[in-house]
């Protein structure tokens, strides 16, 4: 397989203004005709070119014609996957009849079956398996689609739109007619079918149109759908106050389905969502998963504006569009909920995880230069590091700045398939700002790093902070320019009074930096004391920030930095730094110390009852294993877990008393709720009933027994559970029965019994995860199923990092197992192997003899993609 590179981008050659798509349902043929209004494209410098359009090896072209001439086979070409038509009129009518059998489609690409219902995932490069077509996001076109089927199967059925007509065909089949009038690239198509129940609900827009809100499900699952049909208002209510963006259609249809790659998609006025990010009920849904719900919702709604109304120019450009929403849609939970409790979650979840990607052989810019499979590039990079970099945007130009950038972004393009640069110019140019530099960050990968040393004179009263920059080396760009970095400070006293200072001639107590060379000195002045710096506020800029913090700074700092993000920050300063010292002393065969300062800050934290108490829990939930192993220099699994355990065993002995006391007195009375007062309160007394439980207190392991047998909510009933199994308490076997006994028909409780199974440490640990596997309700072919199974062998720290390597050989067997069937799949489950060269010398070894088992396969282009790069 070969790349496709950005600057290779040009124009299509043909464009097509109206797409007209019949649909003949059946499981196993369905017949797709399409009638494409095609003329050639006036930009193009290609006059003559033929014309290409994409399918795929699983479209079965039946037959084409030019206005009402049957093309000959003569006339026509299949060539990779592309057919070819040489001679063609400037302007035409291309008929094209093809075949496709959705029941054999395992790739969950195009139009497949999911339980008893069709439907279609078509970004990126899915339309094709449909039908040909020009399958690039800069072919945008207005869609009529037609489905005939058999009513008494399949009463519901969708697609964008309005539906403008339905009647019986000749053979008593149902058809019915939806008309899009927006112009949308093909990526945007969806289709539905099903025996389907729905909520409907309405939403009336800020001009007064009452638009038609509409929730589909198989019938099992409709009680559950009342939170996400809450969120779906809220967000159309944040997107007209914040945005001042109104929704267009005159419906909107969310449906689930249980079978899909990602979470959701956002077809334009019908997202169709993977039911574990829109099924919600206090029963089965812990408060984690109704924050996500809540989240998915709104992202798949923003995206109407910040994807559909204007969308990406070519698939190089998707960080505009999911960079931007991600922003958006952490904005609305930010605004709905806690800001500093969603900023430290989102931060914490960046450091991790897209901070080891940006650290891989697959680091790519946010927009990359190449890629051979664009379904590799759905990635933390694309996502989360292009929020932050829209966040940036947003700090440096203010609220009121963004905002006028966002409405001139959207007055310019609306209806148009555009580019980064495009979405950056017109923040330039509705603030009259120069962002030139700051586009590097849409063209460097890698994490830059920043080094600061201070300097304070008592004499003169100034404060000197020198920062230096630089980003690291990566595949394909071994050196980095500076980049513009916004760095949000502030000074803290040595009562924890905030400093107030003078900067550039202002009096002020926090500045935002505008660092942008390699290295470069700021001056504070009128600092009446030696400051503790709080730097990088609000974590205003994606990068790895030194500053050599003694302990009693960073003590300091978690008590009484005005910032609260800065006050978690320190604590999780402090803590890596405690559990960084535990792993050195494991490695080298000492006893771990017990001397930890950390245990003090616990302690002061538990007794003030003035803090949010999401805030004490997250602060109190010890750095993860992932982010310590990102941290590192050599990955060592099994020490690092041993570091956490010890810590928390400290801290539990110590605070014994007093994690039971907090456990109890944040117990939540009345009816659950989903709001962030309940869910901070849930999140603390679990978090305190895990340390309660690990101080080794019979009276905790009652207690914890007790939460899971009363719970009436999964929150509690699962922190219990986990609890349990992690702890090896003596209820723990029967309890994991009864829990699967309980939720066996409930699909999405089910994986997660089966992730707390797979992640459980016994001996027997590949054993136990092989007869998951084979367990009745496991589904090798449901993507979440899978996810869970696997996702709970990752966490699974001595099975899956077994010094024997069979934990890698178990997940390249299901990798190559799943390359044909379900390349998006594979690929994904690829990513661990894809950092072997961070681990300890001996796991290193055994995880790359696994990718070059994987490599000798015939390999999909996603796993071939991932596997090549990361043994390069
Ligand atoms: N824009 C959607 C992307 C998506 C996707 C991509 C590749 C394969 C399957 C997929 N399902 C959904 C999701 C989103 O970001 O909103
Ligand atoms: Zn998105």
């Amino acid at each position: 397989p070969s790349a496709i590179f950005l600057k290779d981008y040009t124009v299509p050659n043909f464009l097509i203004d109206k797409t007209e798509l019949t649909f003949d349902l059946d499981e196993t043929q369905t017949i797709v005709t399409s009638r494409l209004h095609l003329r050639r494209n006036p930009e193009s410098k290609a006059r003559t070119s033929p014309l290409e359009l994409n399918g795929g090896e699983d479209v079965k072209l039946i037959g084409v014609a030019i206005d009402d001439y049957t093309l000959p086979k003569a006339e026509y070409a299949i060539k990779n996957d592309k057919l070819v038509i040489t001679a063609t009129p400037d302007e035409f009518v291309l008929t094209c009849e093809t075949l496709i059998e959705p029941q054999n489609n395992t790739k969950l690409e195009g139009l497949y079956r999911s339980s008893s219902m069709f439907c279609t995932q078509c970004e990126a490069e899915g339309f094709r398996h449909i039908t040909y077509y020009l399958d690039r996001p800069d072919v945008m076109s207005v869609f009529t689609t037609t489905i005939i089927a058999d009513e008494s199967r399949y009463p519901v059925m969708l697609s964008n739109g309005n539906e403008v007509a339905r009647g019986k065909t000749e053979e008593g089949k149902t058809f019915v007619t939806w008309h899009d009038p927006f112009k949308k690239p093909a990526y945007l198509f969806a289709l539905v079918a099903g025996n389907l129940e729905v909520l409907n609900d309405s939403f009336t827009t800020m001009s007064g149109r009452k638009v038609a809100l509409q929730i589909f499900t198989e019938k099992h699952n409709i009680d559950k759908v009342d939170f996400a049909m809450d969120s779906l208002k809220r967000s159309m209510k944040w997107d007209e106050e914040v945005y001042g963006r109104e929704y267009d259609l005159d419906i909107f249809m969310i449906v689930a389905v249980d079978d899909f790659n990602m979470g959701a998609m956002e077809n334009k006025g019908l997202n169709i969502f993977n039911s574990s990010c829109l099924l919600a009920s206090p029963e089965t849904t812990t408060d984690d998963g109704y924050l996500r719900v809540e989240a998915v919702v709104a992202h798949e709604y923003f995206h109407n504006w910040s994807g559909n109304r204007v969308t990406c120019r070519d698939w190089f450009q998707l960080s505009l569009k999911e960079g931007f929403t991600v922003f958006r849609d952490q904005s609305f939970s930010a605004d709905t909920h806690s800001d500093v409790v969603k900023r430290v979650e989102d931060v914490s979840f960046l450091k991790t995880a897209q901070f080891a990607e940006d650290a891989s052989p697959m680091a790519h810019p946010i927009r990359p230069a190449s890629f051979i499979e664009i379904s590799n590039f759905y990635t933390l990079t694309i996502y989360e590091k292009g929020a932050e970099v829209v966040r940036m945007i947003h700090t440096l130009l203010g609220e009121e700045g963004f905002r006028k950038g966002s409405d001139l972004y959207f007055e310019r393009h609306d209806g148009q398939a555009v580019t980064c640069d495009d979405f950056v110019n017109a923040m330039e140019a509705a603030n009259g700002v120069d962002l030139s530099q700051f586009k590097r960050w849409y063209s460097q990968a890698g994490t830059p790093r920043l080094q600061v040393t201070d300097h304070y004179d008592e004499q003169a009263q100034t404060y000197h902070l020198t920062i230096d920059q630089m980003t690291p080396p990566t595949p394909n760009q071994p050196t980095k320019l500076a980049l513009h970095v916004p760095v949000k400070v502030g000074l803290v006293g040595q009562n924890n009074q905030a400093l107030s200072f003078t900067f550039d001639g202002q009096s002020t107590d926090e500045v935002v930096l505008h660092v942008n060379d390699t290295e470069q000195t700021y001056v504070f002045e009128n600092v009446s004391e030696t400051p503790v710096p709080s730097l990088l506020r609000g974590f205003s800029a994606p990068v790895k920030l030194d500053y050599a913090y003694s302990t009693e700074q960073l003590l300091q700092l978690m008590s009484g930095d005005p910032d609260g993000f800065n006050r978690w920050s320190a604590s999780q300063q402090l803590a890596v730094n405690e559990l960084n010292g535990f792993v050195l002393q494991f490695q080298q065969g000492e006893t771990l110390s017990t001397d930890t300062r950390l245990v003090d800050g616990f302690k002061s934290l538990l007794a003030d009852e003035t803090l949010d108490p999401a805030m004490v829990a997250l602060i109190l939930s010890l750095p993860s294993q992932a982010y310590l192993s990102e941290l590192a220099d050599k990955i060592d699994p099994q020490a690092i877990k041993a570091a956490r355990e010890h810590l928390r065993q400290l801290t539990a002995q110590a605070l014994e008393t007093e994690f039971k006391q907090v456990y109890e007195s944040n117990a939540v009375t009345g009816d659950y709720q989903a709001s962030a007062e309940q869910i901070a309160k849930r999140s603390l007394k679990n978090a305190a009933l895990m340390y309660w439980v690990a101080s080794g207190s019979a009276e905790a392991k009652s207690a914890v027994v007790c939460q899971y047998r009363n719970a009436d909510n999964m929150t509690d009933q699962f922190a219990a559970l986990s609890c349990i199994v992690h702890f090896e308490l003596a209820e723990a076997d029967e309890l994991l029965n009864a829990f699967f006994e309980q939720w066996k028909h409930e699909s999405l409780v089910v994986n997660k019994w089966l992730m707390l199974s797979a992640a459980r440490e016994q001996d027997n640990g590949l054993e136990q995860i092989k007869q998951l596997m084979l367990h009745p309700n496991f589904d090798i072919k449901n993507p979440n199923k899978l996810r869970a199974v696997i996702g709970g062998l990752g966490q699974n720290v001595a099975t899956f990092h077994n010094l024997d390597g069979s934990g890698y050989t178990f997940l390249a067997d299901q990798i190559i197992l799943m390359n044909k069937r379900n390349p998006q799949i594979a690929s994904r489950l690829c990513t661990p192997l894809t950092r072997w060269q961070r681990m300890v010398p001996a796991l290193a070894e055994k995880m790359k003899a696994e990718l070059e088992r994987i490599a000798r396969e015939d390999l999909s282009k996603d796993v071939y993609e991932v596997v090549s790069k990361s043994l390069a």
